[in-house]
Parts: C-alpha cells; structure tokens; sequence
C-alpha cells in the first residue's frame, strides 16, 4: 500500500478517471509569458508504478521520450495490435514509470498571483507533486494538462516539481495509433502567472463577410468576479464594442446566474482579407481584462483569420467556393526524438507540402503540436484536427463502454476548445479506428451544441452509410475506398455528404499507383472532393547498427538524402527487439525519415499543379487556373521545346490574366522545328515573387503537351560483323559481364508482399526461373536463339533475334506467356555491364522515379544522373529506381566510353548496381553492396504499383496480360 494518494487512486487502471487538478482547457495562449522548465531534469525509470523511488537519478531530456534517451525501455511499434495481452481497462504490472524531477524558482515577483504549471504532452498518465505535497493527475497524450500551483508553492522560494509518467494504462487502449509505443513528457514544461482576475477562455467567431464576435470568459482565483471589472479588444488597430444586446440579453434570462463573467464583444471589420489555404490572410486581435480602474489585469493576443466554411448540399465550402482537399495524414514525428518536434522542424513540414501541392492536413490521429495550428494558419492549410480517440485492437468492446464515456467527451471537447479559434481548422474528427458508439454520439453532441460552426467527421460512424443522416459525421470519409466505389457513390443520386477520403493512397515503399486517377476522378465528378494520402512521414527512428540503440539526439550530419550514414540505418518495427510488431508498416510516408521526398512528391505536386496546358486545335493552347482563390499573377513562367534531337528551346512566358477557374487560349510560343522528330513542349512555372512558403524561383508545377508524336523507329540490319552468342545463345558483347536474358519478376514491393502477388509470383517460380536455350540458328551474321524457362505454371518460351546493324546490334524480343501467370511484375530483359558505366543519360519521362500507374509527375525530356543515385532507398529494399517512357539511353564512363540503347518505343528501364534478387534478400540498405557494373532492365511491360500494402491495387489497365509480349532495343558502342 502506498500513502500517497495519486498513487493509491491507480489511475491507470481507471477509465473514469480522466483528470484531477486540472484546469479546464482553454484558447488563450499563455507561450510567450511563460517560464520555461524545458531541460535536463532529474530522471529514474521504475519498472512499476508503485515502485519505490530511489536514489538512482541520470539526467533526461525534456521534452523528449524516454524510449529515445538510452534507457532499456526502447521504442516499440505495432499497429491495430496492442503490445501486450490485458483487456481494457487492465494494462500489464511491468509497466515503465518515468520520474522526472527539478527544482524551480517562483519569483517573488509573484505573489499575489495565480501561478500555473502546463505540462505540454506525457504518455500516458501523468502525475504532479510538488515538494512532495499531490498536485494533479492527467490523462489525453497529446494535449496540454494545466495545475494551479498558487496554493502549492511560495514565490521567492524554490520548489521540487516531480512528474511521474506512467506508461501504459487503461487510456493506452484508446490511444492504439499505427505508431512507435514511446513513453515520456514529449512536449514543452512551462510555468506562468496571471492576475487572480483573468481571462480563463477567449472564443472568435470571424466570418468571411468581416463580421467578429469574441466571446470571454472571465474568471477570478478568489471566486466572486470584483466589482467593476471590463474588457477592451482590437483588431489591427480597429476597436472591438461590447455586445450590449448579449448583455442585455444574458441580464433578462433567468437561467443566468449573477455570476455573469461572460461578455462579449464585436465588430465589423470592412473590406476584409478573407483567409484562405491559397491566401491565408490573417489579423492580429488583442482582448484586454480590466479592473474598474481601467488597469489591465490580462492580456491575449492571437492571430485569426476572417472564414467560413459550410456544407451546401453535398458540396463543402470555404467562403461560399467548393474547394479541393489535396490532404496528407501528419503524425508528430521526428526521427531522432520521436514525437517531440520543433518549431523549425514542424515549418519545415508545412513548407515542403506547400511546395509539392498539398493544402490540407489531418492530424492522424491526435491533436497535433500546439505550434502546428500556428503554423498551418499563417502559410495556409486546411486542417481536419482529431481527437486522440483510437481504440483499435478493442474498438468494439470500447465504444460503448461507459466506463470509457468520460474519456471520450473530455478528448474531443479539450481539442475543440483548444483550437478553435484557428481558422486552418475547418473539420472536427472525433478519432480513428474506434468502431462507432455510444461514447462517439456523446462526444458528437457535445462537440456540435458548442462549436455549430464547423462540420465534424468520423470515419467509423460514416461507413455505416456514407448518405447516412443519422450517423456522427457530417462528411462521408471512407478510407480507402476502391475508387470505382466513390465514383458509383456521387453518380448514385444518392448522395447527401461530401465525399473525402481520410485516408487513401497508402505510401508504403514504392507505392501511389494510380493517384492521377483518382485525381482524374474526383476533378470531373461533382461530389468527389479529394482525401488524405496515408501519410506524410515514414517513421523511420535513426539507430546505430552496432548497438542496436537509437540515435536519440539531434546532431548534424548523421542522416541525408533518404539514406543513413555508414553504421546507422534507419530502424522499423521489429528492430529493437520487439517480440510483436508490424514490421515496416511505419514506414508509410511520401518523405523518408529525413523529410527527403520521395518520388511520389512530384507526382502530387504535378496532379495539384495551379496551371495546366490542353491542346486548343492545332495552332495553339489553352492555359486554365485551377485555384480556387487566386489569380495566376503570384506565377512566373518559362516555356520549354524537347526536340527528340537532343535540342531544347526555351522562351519566357507570359502568363495569362485568370481568375479561379478561368481559361484563355495563348497562341503556340514556338514554331516547330521540321526533321525534328517527337516534340513535347513543358511550361516550367515558378513563384515569381518571394512566398512564405516559397523563394522566388521555386518551381510550383511543369505541365506538359506532346506536340508532335515520334516516328516508329526502323533500324536498316547491314552485313557483318557476326553477332557473337556462346553455346547457350547468350550474347557475348565486350561491354556486357551478363547476357540478355528474360526477367519477369521484380524485388517485391510491400504493395506486391502484402497484397498477395509476391507470394503468387514465388509459387509460380518467377523469382528463380532458370533458362534452357532450345534452339539457337545463325540467319547470315545474326542469331535467332529461342529459349525456355521452366516455371511451376507451365513452359515460358522466349525468343531472341540478334541482328547486326549500322554500328551495333538490334535486339527483337517475344515472349509468350501462358495463361497461368496472369499478373506477373514485369516483362523485358535484364543485362549487366562493365563496371566503370556510371552515368545513365536518357530521354523519356524524369528526372525521378516513375511507374506505369505513377508516372504523371515526370516530364518527357533529356534526362541524365550518376548510376549511384538512381535506386530509390525504400527503407526495406525493393523495386524501385524504374524510369517510365525511356525511348533512348547511354550509359558513360568519365573518358566517354560505354554504350547506347535505342527501343523501338517508350518503355519502362531500370538502372541500379543491384540485382532484383539483392533488393529482395535484403531487410535494409547498410545489408546491399552495390555491383560494380549496372544492372539494366529493358521492360516490355511492367506492372502498375498500386496500392496494395493497405487499398486497392492498381487498375486493370495496369496489369500485365498472359500472351505474346514483343520489344525490340539496339545496342551500340559509344
Ligand atoms: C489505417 C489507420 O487509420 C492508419 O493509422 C494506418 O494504420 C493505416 O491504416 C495504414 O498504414 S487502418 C487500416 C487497418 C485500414
């Protein structure tokens, strides 16, 4: 038994007990006139709660988690499954504890004054003493719990503040996020005082049409409000009025106490900056707290934006226009200190969506950082903001649970009344993944009765029926609906809601096929008005190879360009020895654990494009806006020629004058070389000024028309030299270690493992076919060479025509594919070259990565890159690195040698050191050694990527078919 009484509650055995001590959560600001107790405090790790507290102290960093900070209670992932066996509401007895403990000194200047502990985030209970004496206890990981320590502490004196952080309880079963299991104080520790008399709560409304209420709640330590108090408010200089109506109002409704501390003020702010994603316009309002005679007692100050946001039938609407949500789910995420985030990092964050197209974010699945709704507001997103409700692994059983009813109210009504007075925030969600309840409508009611001015959305009450009236989201938001799905849906005449995904487009490894259709999609179907990409960060956690341990602290120059430094790599579930864990399903996001895109950026950030270019006729173009608020002239343009020659022209552009939505036919800026071959013309936009999000210069999107289709092309076969084969038929040539020879299997992506195909394409043999040459003929100098490859399906048959031509040999392909292998990874041809061949130059879509179902993003041009960079490091290994619509390479050494391919017609090519089999045989990339030559697949057809890690996978129209695949390539000398 324990004589303390936080402890001797166990709360965290107690789903009812969400809070003690606590303040209720409020709007106003108190960051900047707060003491910071962030630091090294004191830090022992007991194996229990109820574990005695010895003397045993190392320093530990706050905010940061513990998992990170070198103690043996390392990071631990899984996703729907919880990590240990207890029902809810039990959690295991090994249960880590973290005691944290610092002095601080109160200032004298103090007294008199209410003074407040906030402890910005602890997982996932966290209890206050201070010199020993209770001071509160708080559950909800991710928001903010504030203590008033005025009773508690002396100013001029110095006190001991401990902070006891439990780590698994009965809220661990509500807060079952796809994440890494951390324990710690992962947010700011701040102390700050206020008068007695202060304003406890601060609620703007701020409508498109310039029209601002604030509403103040005012409240006094002591209890009774003193006589005469008032309050003053400004917005950028204009002088807000008391509402006296609601005075008058409040003062003739008997239902209202005395106790009237609640007044309200307002104003018209003429000719309004709306705000806007695309302009994200904001006012600095300041409300005053007076005594009677006229001192200020308190202050906040904030930046708001003047919006509205409306659902017209099933159209959602900001100031009255439909808009696009180009979202992404963001996690708190950092791969060195876990959920604890800068305000740099998280900048950093928002800047490069803005760059690669997106406007929207949803807080999967918990109140973000504080500092990102900050952020969000000032460069312009829209924000769906969760409340930190999952209870995956026991949804069913929690939903209803009262014991639970509490927990639910109180996480979704402290989201909603800390953040709403941002204007980014234009959607309540009420959690993720948690089945639908009772608890759920609680919450929703509560929600809806105080905040009417904003849809709220859940997932699990929408997919009892997207048209449903009666369920708890005011959006239908499925996640990951087959798009066929959601087209039938807006189609149906049947629909009431919007329709926006939560969750699509799962960007495990090498993923995204098909989002330009889905964009294709939802830009022609009125109804359909975007969704959230699952997700932004892949949640790699940066660890030394050697000791098995996380990095932990941040340091410069450990990680860079998606690949960890020699001795470190970058850590998934299972890597810290985590008996259960869902392996790579972390690593899920469009940037790698550094923030470096991945491919699939530039493909978002080309479908988002705010100009596109359609073909007007034949003499000229059309230009279209396809921004919902802006004209084009914050754009800068330059107009570029790709002539298949190798030449590129280029000639500034002019942008038209558009508002939203507008188009203008502009006359073709160049005249068309003749003899020139294919001809693509790209208008390459750039900000022409500096953004806050963007320098001048930045490029914002690169649409492109194909003028002139390319000739077929023929190759005259000549006499002699003899094409060289050895008995097998293998092509013998100087520049090749490895042959020719049929590839129809890839490194499996996790789309390809976990959606099936991997295991389908083992069975079938595809990954070790071995090749019989059944016949080989010389036909003058060349070589017909017909061979076999016996796979578990059935006898693959593959032809090869070898044929000398001007300067090299003309290589002509057929494979027939027997019905059995219906969706295999890829037809072609896989060679490797000398070693020393280190840059690839092509012309065909680039620079990046592109896949048949992912290649909308990747202009047709004359590309080039050192062979070494072309591998995408995807954080377990796997077919990445392909180049779509390649019509012509060469591969170089420094004194120019090496060779040239020319195929018949754009194809899909790969160029790595690595075999498909070293991709696969790895778990991660310190494991791959690079080959010294280049290993080159020349692909007749290769299969979408999809989506199939979590989703549907790609479309039909990207699957490979059984039946006679050709191609044909030469192969020159340089
Ligand atoms: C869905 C989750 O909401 C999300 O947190 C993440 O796990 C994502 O999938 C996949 O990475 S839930 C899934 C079981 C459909």
């Amino acid at each position: 038994m324990t004589d303390d009484p936080l402890l001797a509650l166990r709360p965290w055995e107690s789903p009812e007990v969400t809070s003690w001590g606590r303040l209720p959560m409020s709007a106003v600001d108190r960051r900047a006139q707060a003491l910071s107790l962030d630091g090294d405090w004191r830090f022992q790790l007991l194996p229990a709660p109820t574990a005695a507290v010895g003397d045993d102290w190392t320093p530990a960093r706050v905010p940061g988690a513990w998992t990170l900070q070198g103690t043996d209670d390392l990071p631990w992932y899984t996703n729907v499954r919880m990590p240990w066996p207890d029902f809810p509401p039990a959690s295991p007895a090994a249960n880590p504890t973290g005691v944290y403990e610092r002095e601080f000194d109160v200032p004298a200047e103090w007294a008199g004054r209410r003074i407040v502990l906030q402890v910005g985030a602890a997982e996932s209970v966290l209890l206050v003493h201070v010199d020993g004496r209770p001071a509160g206890i708080s559950k909800d990981s991710h928001l903010a719990a504030e203590f008033d320590l005025s009773d508690v502490v002396r100013p001029g004196v110095s006190a001991t503040l401990r902070l006891t952080v439990v780590k698994w309880s009965d809220a661990t079963h509500i807060e079952d996020q796809d994440q890494w299991w951390h324990g710690g104080i992962t947010r700011s520790v701040l102390l700050y005082a206020t008068d007695p008399l202060h304003l406890a709560d601060v609620t703007v409304r701020a409508a498109a049409s310039g029209e601002l209420r604030v509403d103040c709640r005012v409240r006094d330590a002591g209890g009774a409000l003193p006589e005469g108090w008032y309050v003053s408010g400004e917005i950028d200089g204009q002088l807000l009025v008391q509402d006296a109506e609601f005075d008058r109002f409040n003062a003739a409704d008997d239902r209202v106490s005395d106790f009237l501390g609640e007044p309200r003020m307002c104003a018209r702010v003429p000719g309004v900056r709306t705000w806007t994603a695309e302009t994200p316009e904001l006012y600095g309002l300041t409300v005053r707290l007076h005594r009677a005679d006229g001192t200020v007692a308190d202050t906040s100050y904030r930046r708001i934006g003047f919006r509205d946001v409306e659902i017209v039938g099933r159209d959602l609407l900001v100031n009255g226009e439909r808009i696009y949500v180009r979202g992404v789910n963001r996690h708190d995420f950092h791969p060195l200190t876990g959920r604890t985030v800068s305000r740099n990092d998280m900048r950093a964050d928002l800047v490069l969506l803005k760059r690669f197209g997106f406007n929207a974010i949803r807080t999967a699945h918990y109140p973000n950082d504080p500092t990102l709704y900050d952020l969000a507001d000032e460069l312009g997103f829209y924000v769906v903001d969760e409340a930190d409700i999952e209870s995956h692994d026991h949804a069913h059983e929690i939903a209803d649970d009262p014991r639970y009813l509490n927990a639910f109210v109180d996480r979704v009504s402290r989201m909603v009344l800390r953040d709403k007075n941002h204007p980014s925030v234009i959607i309540w969600s009420l959690g993720n993944e948690s089945d639908y309840g009772a608890n759920h409508d609680a919450a929703a009611g509560w929600l809806r009765r105080h905040d009417p001015t904003r849809p709220l959305q859940y997932e699990g009450a929408a997919k009892l029926g997207w048209a449903d009236p009666a369920v708890a989201s005011d959006i239908a938001c499925p996640m990951y609906a087959p798009l066929e799905d959601c087209v039938a849906h807006a189609l149906s005449g049947e629909q009431t809601k919007p329709l926006i995904q939560c969750e699509y487009s799962h960007a495990m490894g090498n993923s995204n096929g098909t989002l330009a259709d889905h964009w294709a999609a939802i830009e022609s179907t009125p109804g359909l008005q975007g969704g959230f990409i699952w997700e932004f960060w892949d949640h790699g956690i940066l660890q030394c190879v050697n000791s098995g341990r996380p990095v932990g602290r941040v340091g410069a120059g450990l990680y860079d360009n998606g690949v960890a430094a020699p001795g470190l790599r970058w850590a998934y579930g299972g890597d810290f020895g985590e008996t259960i864990h869902d392996g790579a399903f972390i690593a899920d996001g469009v940037v790698f654990p550094d923030r470096t895109p991945k491919p699939v950026m530039y493909e978002h950030r080309e479908i988002a494009a705010p100009v596109r270019l359609e073909a007007f006729r034949h003499e000229g173009l059309v230009v279209a806006n396809h921004q919902c608020f802006r004209g084009l002239d914050w754009l800068a343009g330059t107009w570029e020629l790709a002539l298949a020659d190798g030449r590129v022209l280029t000639a500034p552009a002019e942008l038209p004058d558009l508002r939203p939505g507008e188009t203008a036919a502009v006359p073709l800026p160049f005249e068309l070389p003749a003899d020139s071959g294919e001809a693509w013309l790209t208008l390459r936009v750039t900000t022409a000024g500096d953004e806050p999000w963007a320098p001048h210069g930045t490029e914002i999107c690169t649409p492109q028309l194909l003028l002139r289709a390319a000739p077929e092309v023929r190759e005259t076969p000549v006499s002699g030299p003899r094409v060289q084969v050895d008995g097998d038929g293998l092509l013998i040539h100087p520049l090749l270690t490895s042959a020719p020879a049929l590839s129809l299997w890839r490194a499996p992506t996790d789309n390809d493992e976990l959606g099936g195909m991997a295991a389908r394409w083992r069975e079938w043999g595809l990954d070790s076919l071995v090749r019989k040459a059944v016949d080989v003929r010389r036909d003058g100098g060349g070589v017909t060479v017909l061979a076999e490859y016996a796979g578990n399906a059935g006898v693959i048959r593959h032809e090869q025509v070898f044929t000398p031509v001007q300067g090299g040999i003309r290589v002509e392909e057929s494979v027939d594919l027997p019905d059995a292998y219906a969706d295999v990874a890829r037809v072609g041809s896989v060679f490797e070259t000398v070693s020393g061949l280190d840059l690839l130059e092509w012309y065909g879509q680039g620079p990046w990565e592109s896949y048949p179902d992912r290649a909308a993003g990747a202009p047709v041009g004359h590309h080039s890159a050192p062979v070494d960079s072309l591998l995408t490091p995807y954080l377990r290994p796997q077919e990445s690195g392909g180049r779509h619509g390649v019509r012509r390479f060469r591969l170089s050494a420094p004194d120019a040698s090496g060779l040239s391919v020319v195929l018949d017609r754009p194809r899909q090519v790969s160029v790595t050191r690595f075999r498909a089999d070293d991709l696969a045989a790895a778990t991660h990339h310190d494991q791959l050694k690079p080959r010294p030559g280049c290993v080159v697949h020349i692909d007749a057809a290769h299969r979408g990527l999809g989506t199939a890690s979590c989703g549907p996978d790609t479309f039909p129209s990207y699957l490979l078919q059984p039946g006679t695949h050709r191609w044909a390539w030469t192969l020159r000398a340089l």
